[in-house]
């Protein structure tokens, strides 16, 4: 800064005046009261907590402001190669605790808020969940950003601001259905954003394109709908460092208020038409994950957002004046998923259209730029998007893709002459009507890297979804990065008893091992100290009793944190099996019912807790929430088994109850068909706070297993290569549920029986274990049972339990979503971090 020119005025008077990050407990009470008194225009006598979290929030987003802007003119000025992260989903949760612990000033904040009269746990819960996603994916992508600000890497988050987050999951008194409110989280303002409304993209829709046949490829795009993108950033602190990263929201609005025609004309629906939908485009996130239904509205939103993305990433490009050819050894960008799949179009359009790069140039920037991560080898989740929707909304693009496909074409049939049915295979589009664009292929196509997410998935990727490119691009095209979690929101703000304990056993300073998880090692040495047993044995303790005491007040029950935790909570699907934990539940009841008085006091206590929302049209995974909610409340109010055995349904699931939740378990519950679950990311935060997995050899649990030992899980099921010979059986040879698995066809029909109320609305779903059983539940029923039989024997002795549950999180250093970022990183956009001078 010393050497170049001040811009304006007198340094002195500026610099003199500028403030630093507070650290002392005096001036953080100064700014809270500050900002009482003249931001929220209150006076203390009617403060309440709302009012108390506004002002803390200010005061923090204060200091958090005054890093990241060191941040950005950090990394102007470096001119290092930047790496974006583009995401339609960010599931960041509350914001004040992370910025508090990241920024260095919990403890002064805590102490500042009690001399006002307020504690930090009342004020911390006042904090609505910023809830712009469905579940792993978006969650991944919040861990990403905390771990990329926390290594000091120049990486931005790209996404969009919804105006309404996932919905609001409400359960109906009468029959235990879900019901779906929308979330207005914007409602009282969000102070973790500061609008830019000088930041401004106009972002075109419709129209037509002609190509200028001179030999160039470029084209002309023009007429349509033009729409504003509207930059909102989003302060990413980096804990144990200055360094502040950027999450850029962008927002939809009209370009201008009104047709003014229509106006004067006395026409005023007709006037505000393209400003409603221009606003509406940014208005909601999709609710549904692991399934495409090919709406426009999706599509718009998926162009508005790569497009505004590219627009700035290309501003910013152009501002450091190297030549265009150069702008991959700038720019990484990271598809998280196939959801942002034409921004490889848009950069060719871009490059081709308006640098008048040459294509094959073009293309070679935009493949040497782009990686991809695929999440789901789900077939019903692959995107595809139908011809005449793209001719319709984007005609410029669809022109380009179908270049992409012509020369992809030639150099396939190069390599393979003749091939025609490979060629089919491999095609960006498929034949049909209407025929559609396989953004998968389009994403594998374009992009220098293609990962999966764990070990097993990377492996189906190569083998399942995409062996014709392995074998045209070669094996060193797909690889893997395994997904990690952050340890600073799930393990020391969601966990700070064991975070202390870690600690104190570790005795290491916490920002050492919260930035090098693999220290957790450490803990191993300790496994038997009897003392150590005692104090995780406490904490475990403690943070049951604070879950107990939460569904005490919502349910109005006593809830016995004595017995087992064991826990479930993800989005509601048919692979991820919560219907095989609540028929294993049923199954237990039913054992109790039969039990005397004295043949029930051996069972070991249970407290079965479920989470999880399920997408407002997928009917099967409603009912299964309807079945758990009213198995729910009849087992709870059985005198004769409910010392022994509770269940409750947890209603509008979401990152702050996900850490409540974790916490307390136990156990919990990974148990998707084999080779279905991409990944998972909850079994490792459960792992790190000492909870043990029960689960099947899927995702991310094998990784799991293979760092704590299989003698520190409970697997069961069967295995990935069997699922297919399974599902042919199923449907050429069938075998009645009585024949095959009695001990689950009795359980089938005592919910068919009614004593669960319903009058026959569960058949739907318990059809589809009965006939077809496409996620083998009826293959893995009994393995199930016997695997929570051993978690029941092991639980009877506490000292290996503990110390199960102590090496479990002792081997949790691989999860860390620094050691992911750190692969990405390295393996792929090769960045390199940068810290933000004190
Ligand atoms: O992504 C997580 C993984 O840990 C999970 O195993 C995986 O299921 C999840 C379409 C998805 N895969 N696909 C989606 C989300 C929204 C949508 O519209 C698909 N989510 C996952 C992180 O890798």
């Amino acid at each position: 800064r010393g050497e170049e020119k001040w811009p304006r005025g007198d340094q002195k008077t500026w610099t003199s005046s500028m403030r630093n990050v507070f650290t002392e407990t005096s001036d953080v009470t100064k700014s809270i009261v500050n900002h009482v008194q003249t931001s929220l225009a209150r006076a203390p006598y009617n403060l309440d907590d709302f009012g108390a979290y506004q002002a803390a929030a200010l005061a923090t987003r204060d200091n958090l402001i005054v890093n990241w802007n060191e941040t950005q003119i950090h990394f102007t000025r470096k001119q290092p190669k930047r790496a974006y992260y583009l995401s339609l989903e960010f599931l960041m949760g509350r914001t004040l605790s992370n910025a508090l612990l990241n920024l260095g000033i919990q403890p002064q904040t805590e102490q500042s808020l009690s001399s006002l009269g307020f504690s930090i746990e009342d004020v911390l819960v006042q904090e609505r969940d910023a809830a712009l996603g469905n579940g792993g994916l978006g969650r991944l992508a919040a861990c990403y950003l905390d771990s990329s600000a926390t290594q000091e890497l120049p990486v931005w988050g790209y996404g969009l601001r919804y105006k309404y987050g996932i919905f609001m999951q409400l359960i109906k008194e009468e029959d235990g259905s879900q019901l779906e409110a929308p979330d207005p989280w914007l409602e009282h303002q969000n102070p973790w954003e500061l609008p830019r409304l000088d930041v401004v993209y106009e972002v075109r829709f419709y129209g037509s394109s002609e190509r200028l046949n001179d030999g160039s490829g470029r084209a002309v795009w023009s007429g349509g709908q033009e729409v504003l993108a509207v930059a909102y950033d989003v302060m990413i602190p980096g804990y144990g460092t200055r360094n502040t990263n950027n999450l850029r929201l962008w927002e939809s609005k009209p370009k201008r208020g009104f047709d003014l025609q229509s106006f004067n004309a006395g026409d005023y629906e007709h006037a505000v038409e393209a400003s409603n939908s221009a606003a509406a485009i940014t208005s909601v996130l999709y609710p549904n994950d692991h399934t495409t239904f090919g709406k426009e509205l999706r599509l718009k939103q998926q162009y508005f957002w790569t497009a505004a993305s590219l627009a700035d990433m290309m501003r910013r490009f152009k501002n450091m004046d190297k030549p265009i050819n150069e702008f991959a050894e700038y720019n990484a960008i990271q598809l998280n998923d196939t959801h942002p799949t034409l921004a490889i179009v848009e950069l060719m359009r871009m490059l081709v259209d308006e640098e008048d790069v040459p294509w094959s140039q073009a293309w070679t920037i935009v493949t040497n730029t782009f990686f991809f991560t695929n999440h789901t080898v789900l077939p019903e989740a692959l995107e595809k998007w139908p011809v005449p929707l793209m001719q319709h909304l984007l005609p410029r693009h669809l022109q380009i893709i179908f270049d992409i496909v012509r020369r992809f074409f030639l150099s396939v049939e190069k390599k393979f002459p003749g091939d025609v049915a490979r060629l089919a295979r491999m095609s960006l589009i498929e034949e049909g009507f209407p025929q559609q664009i396989r953004m998968a292929n389009l994403a594998v196509v374009a992009s220098r890297k293609v990962n999966g997410v764990a070990e097993l998935h990377s492996e189906l990727v190569r083998k399942n979804l995409f062996p014709d490119f392995v074998e045209f691009f070669g094996k060193s095209k797909f690889s893997n990065v395994t997904n990690g979690v952050t340890p600073r929101r799930w393990l020391d703000q969601c966990n700070p008893a064991l975070s202390q304990l870690i600690t104190d056993t570790l005795k290491l300073p916490r920002d050492v091992w919260l930035k090098d998880l693999y220290k957790l090692e450490g803990l191993l040495q300790h496994v038997d100290d009897p003392k150590l047993q005692k104090s995780w044995a406490a904490v475990k303790r403690q943070n049951k009793e604070r879950l107990a005491h939460f569904v005490e007040q919502m349910f109005g029950l006593k809830v016995d944190a004595s017995a087992m935790f064991d826990v479930q909570i993800k989005r509601l699907h048919e692979y991820k099996r919560q219907t095989l934990n609540i028929l294993g539940v049923i199954y237990r009841y039913l054992l109790l019912k039969n039990m005397t008085p004295e043949e029930r006091k051996k069972v070991n206590k249970k407290v079965v807790f479920f989470a999880g929302k399920a997408a407002p049209g997928y009917y099967v995974a409603k009912l299964t929430i309807r079945l758990i909610v009213n198995v729910s409340r009849v087992i709870n109010a059985d005198p004769d088994t409910n010392q022994y055995l509770s269940l409750f349904f947890l209603p509008d699931y979401s990152v702050s109850l996900a850490e409540v939740l974790i916490p307390a378990a136990d156990i919990s519950q990974q148990i998707s068909t084999a080779g279905t679950e991409a990944s998972g990311t909850s079994n490792m935060k459960f792992c790190l706070s000492g909870g043990l997995l029960l689960g099947t050899v899927d995702g991310a649990n094998i990784e799991i297993a293979e760092e704590v030992g299989e003698d520190n899980v409970f697997f069961f099921g069967h295995l990935t290569p069997d699922v297919d010979k399974l599902r042919y059986e199923h449907t050429y040879h069938p075998v009645p549920v009585e024949q095959k698995c009695p001990e689950l066809a009795k359980v089938l029909d005592a919910v068919s029986s009614n004593i669960f109320g319903g009058n026959g609305v569960y058949e739907p779903l318990l059809n589809t274990v009965r006939q077809g059983d496409y996620y083998i539940l009826t293959d893995d029923f009994d393995s199930y049972i016997r695997a929570v039989e051993m978690v029941d024997e092991a639980y009877q002795d506490q000292t290996e339990w503990i110390k199960k549950s102590i090496r479990t999180t002792a081997k949790m250093g691989k999860f860390s979503s620094d050691r992911a970022i750190q692969d990405y990183a390295q393996e792929y956009w090769n960045i390199e971090s940068s810290r933000v001078s004190e």
